[in-house]
């Protein structure tokens, strides 16, 4: 079991299943991991889906400087942050990763933005990603189109 996808709080069956479905999918660059990368399904007619994951740098201090992936006409580096209370989502240059530091991508921080996507994202899709890091370099990975698991804190979903 990978300690990285475990919910926070296991409230019924869904979140199992979250669990399971989420053992073993992770990937390593170098001496950074990154942790279960997802993407939410599309509804009708929606070209733009967010892209989550988690990076957990253990070796030099990194940033994530783009992501692309063949789904998608363009994958854009998003934050998001609360301005009073409205949130407020721009696009970033670059994701720092302190040495030793994990970051997570997740609804209502940073994420990835698949922009202008070719087909309709559906649960069970797997989609290649390719992160590209200042040091580390480059790495494909699989995203999993599923819905993100319950987060007492998560924000409300964004429209672009
Ligand atoms: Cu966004």
């Amino acid at each position: 079991m990978n300690s990285l996808c475990m919910p926070r709080v296991v409230a019924g069956a869904v979140l199992v299943l979250a669990a399971l479905s989420a053992a073993a999918h992770s990937f390593t660059l170098g001496e950074i991991d990154i942790g279960h990368p997802y993407a939410r399904p599309t509804r009708e007619g929606q070209r733009v889906s967010g892209g989550y994951l988690k990076l957990t740098n253990k070796g030099p201090a990194d940033r994530l400087l783009s992501a692309r992936s063949p789904a998608a006409d363009a994958t854009e580096i998003h934050s998001m942050t609360m301005d009073g209370n409205v949130m407020k989502m721009r696009q970033v240059d670059a994701i720092e990763i302190a040495s030793g530091q994990t970051v997570e991508l997740k609804p209502g921080g940073y994420h990835l933005m698949l922009m202008g996507l070719k087909a309709p994202l559906k649960a069970g899709d797997k989609v290649p990603l390719t992160l590209k890091f200042e040091k580390a370099g480059e790495v494909v990975v699989t995203v999993n189109v599923e819905e993100p698991k319950p987060q007492p804190d998560a924000a409300p979903e964004h429209k672009h």
